[in-house]
């Protein structure tokens, strides 16, 4: 099966990124064939900095690796490396309805947050149908938040195959974890850009100190407290065994334990989880040029992919690229 999926390189990576997507990533890289590609042109539209995008792309692709992926059994690549991505993104904006990318959840999230409501943030569900489409991908495993996305791909598809009149581009299903979404410090989406994140590969000193920081309710002490409306209980449950959960679960229901000790068994669990990936990740990082050709070597698999669809898109709708 063909497997799809990216990450925005807006920033430092956390743990609703690795929970809700990067996990099972790397678990499917053993029995699929996998592209997985680091998004900067999706980047763009909130990191306007040539510097720092140029970094957080680097260290995108350095957490992947130290995370688990395996270059030899997934595709690990830049998205600008496929730059037909933004050619078939404007083929599809041409049979695509504006009604369609008004509904987006996504959009009027961000710019709730304060993001400035560019064309790039408009048009965002149509590069990621154009990065999805371009490799025939059977599945796209996502987070939550991403299903509405897909679901916009599969109608662009359709839209382009109909009008048309070929089946060119082929409809992707979507894959979700359990961690349907991963709560941030103050109980929303975790997100890069909504400063509620707990990243990564912080200092384990920092990542505890955040930990500490989620938001929980004023229930005393001694009185029992629900663990299915806790923030901290809800991301221990992703990351902690079954006996760690059931057992931190018992403390909940009894009452007499207060949220710090909650907070501090999970600073434990990540750190558990998380350290071994740190001290790949340093290794990494001393290594630059090794995740360079990581990424050049797939970037060229993906492209070879990409150009043989566009070769059929640009077919069925009368595009002609004259031979250099
Ligand atoms: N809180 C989350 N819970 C579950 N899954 C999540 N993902 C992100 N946050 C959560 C999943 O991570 C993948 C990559 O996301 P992305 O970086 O491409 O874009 P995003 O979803 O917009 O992530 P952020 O952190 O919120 O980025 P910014 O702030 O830059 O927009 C996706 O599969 C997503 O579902």
């Amino acid at each position: 099966m063909r497997i799809l999926s990216g990450i925005q390189s807006s920033g430092k990576l956390h743990l609703g990124n690795y929970l809700g997507a990067m996990k099972q990533h790397i678990e499917l890289q053993a029995e699929n064939e996998c592209f997985f590609f680091i998004a900067n042109f999706h980047a763009l539209t909130t990191v306007q900095d040539a510097k720092v995008l140029r970094d957080n792309t680097l260290d995108v692709a350095i957490d992947y690796l130290a995370l688990g992926l395996d270059p030899h059994k997934a595709n690990l690549f830049r998205q600008s490396d496929v730059p037909e991505v933004t050619e078939l993104a404007w083929i599809l904006s041409t049979v695509t309805g504006k009604g369609l990318l008004e509904r987006a959840h996504s959009y009027k999230d961000k710019v709730d947050k304060g993001i400035e409501p560019s064309m790039g943030l408009f048009t965002y569900p149509l590069l990621m149908a154009a990065d999805i489409l371009i490799y025939r991908s059977d599945l796209v495993p996502v987070g939550k938040d991403q299903v509405q996305h897909i679901e916009m791909t599969r109608d662009m598809a359709g839209y382009f195959n109909n009008k048309f009149g070929r089946e060119v581009l082929k409809l992707p299903a979507v894959k979700l974890n359990d961690a349907l979404i991963v709560p941030g410090i103050d109980g929303q989406k975790m997100s890069k850009s909504y400063g509620n994140a707990i990243n990564l590969f912080d200092p384990p000193k920092e990542t505890r100190k955040r930990i500490m920081s989620i938001r929980t309710d004023s229930t005393p002490v001694e009185a029992p407290k629900n663990p299915d409306t806790c923030n901290v209980f809800a991301i221990y449950k992703l990351m902690a065994t079954p006996e760690e959960v059931a057992a931190l679960r018992k403390k909940y229901l009894a009452g007499g334990m207060g949220y710090g000790e909650a907070k501090s068994l999970l600073a434990d669990v990540v750190e558990r989880v998380l350290g071994p990936a740190r001290e790949r990740r340093e290794k990494l990082v001393a290594n630059a040029s090794y995740v360079e050709d990581v990424l050049v070597a797939a970037g060229k698999r993906a492209r070879s992919v990409a150009n043989s669809v566009m070769a059929d898109v640009r077919d069925a709708c009368g595009i002609v690229v004259s031979k250099q």
